[in-house]
C-alpha cells in the first residue's frame, strides 16, 4: 500500500519509522511518502493560513498550496499502474473511524492523508477532490484535536496492522477477525503468583475448552460493565 501524508509538520510521522510500522515499511508493504505542505507556499513567508471569511475566531488553511500539493501526489499516481487514490481528512465532522473502517481502507492500494492545523481548510479543497476522485472526511473520535496530524498517525497504525505479513504472529489476527464486537478479555503471563495475586487457575488447568469458556464469560462481563452500548441492549 502506498500512503502520502500531507502536513506542515512532517516530523510527527518520524513515529511511523518505529518498531511494527519500521518493519512494515522494510518489508515494502507499507511505501510511506510525506509531503511539508509549506513547500508548495511560494509568498517570502511559505503562508499557509489566512483569516475566515465572513470573519470568526483564528485561521483557516489557504486552498492554493492544498491544490498544489495534492495535484502533485495524483499526477504521480497517474505514471504509476495503482487504483484510484482514497484521499482521507482527518476532521471532527467526519465519519467515526472504526476497526470496521481500518478493515476496509486496508484493502486500498493508495490513501493519501490531508492533514489540517488551525480551524481547518477552505471547504473548497474537499469539493475540489470529491468531484475529481474519491475523498473522505474521518474522525477519530467525539473530542477535539489541534490538526490531523495525530488523528492520521493512528488510522495509518490500525490499517498498518491489518495488511498481510505486518503483526509478527498471525494468531493474534485470526483471533481478532473471530472476535464479536465483544471487549478483550484479560490477559496474564508468569509468573503464576506476583505480589500474591494468583494467575486464574482455569488458565493453568490446561483445559482449553474451560479457558475459551472463561475468556469469552470475561469478555462479556466486562462489555456489559464498560461499554453496555457494544452488545445492543
Ligand atoms: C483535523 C484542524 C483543529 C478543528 C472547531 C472550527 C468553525 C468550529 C479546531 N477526531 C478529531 N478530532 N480532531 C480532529 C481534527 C482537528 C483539526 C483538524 C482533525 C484540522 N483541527 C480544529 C475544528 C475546530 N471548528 C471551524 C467551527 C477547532 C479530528
Amino acid at each position: 500500500m502506498r500512503i502520502d501524508v500531507v502536513t506542515i509538520f512532517p516530523g510527527y510521522f518520524d513515529a511511523l519509522e518505529l518498531s511494527l510500522m519500521g518493519k512494515a515499511r522494510d518489508r515494502g508493504l507499507i511505501d510511506l511518502h510525506v509531503h511539508d505542505l509549506r513547500e508548495s507556499a511560494h509568498d517570502k513567508h511559505r503562508t499557509v493560513d489566512d483569516t475566515p471569511t465572513g470573519g470568526g475566531a483564528g485561521m483557516v488553511m489557504k486552498p492554493e498550496p492544498w491544490g498544489q500539493a495534492i495535484d502533485g501526489i495524483l499526477a504521480d499516481a497517474q505514471s504509476a499502474p495503482a487504483a484510484e487514490p482514497l484521499i482521507i481528512f482527518p476532521s471532527p465532522a467526519g465519519d467515526v473511524f472504526t476497526q470496521a473502517m481500518a478493515r476496509e481502507l486496508a484493502t486500498e492500494d493508495h490513501l493519501v492523508f490531508g492533514c489540517g492545523r488551525y480551524e481547518g481548510i477552505d471547504q473548497r479543497v474537499f469539493d475540489e477532490y470529491a468531484e475529481r476522485g474519491r475523498v473522505r472526511l474521518v474522525s477519530i473520535g467525539d473530542y477535539v484535536l489541534n490538526g490531523g496530524e495525530v488523528a492520521s498517525i493512528a488510522m495509518i497504525e490500525a490499517i498498518g496492522r491489518l495488511l498481510p505479513g505486518v503483526v509478527g504472529n498471525p494468531d493474534s489476527l485470526v483471533e481478532e477477525s473471530h472476535e464479536s464486537g465483544l471487549l478483550e478479555y484479560p490477559s496474564y503471563t508468569k509468573p503464576a503468583e506476583w505480589r500474591g495475586r494468583r494467575v486464574p487457575d482455569v488458565l493453568l488447568s490446561g483445559n482449553h475448552a474451560a479457558i475459551d469458556a472463561w475468556r469469552h464469560e470475561q469478555s462479556v462481563e466486562r462489555t456489559r460493565h464498560v461499554r453496555p452500548d457494544l452488545l445492543g441492549d
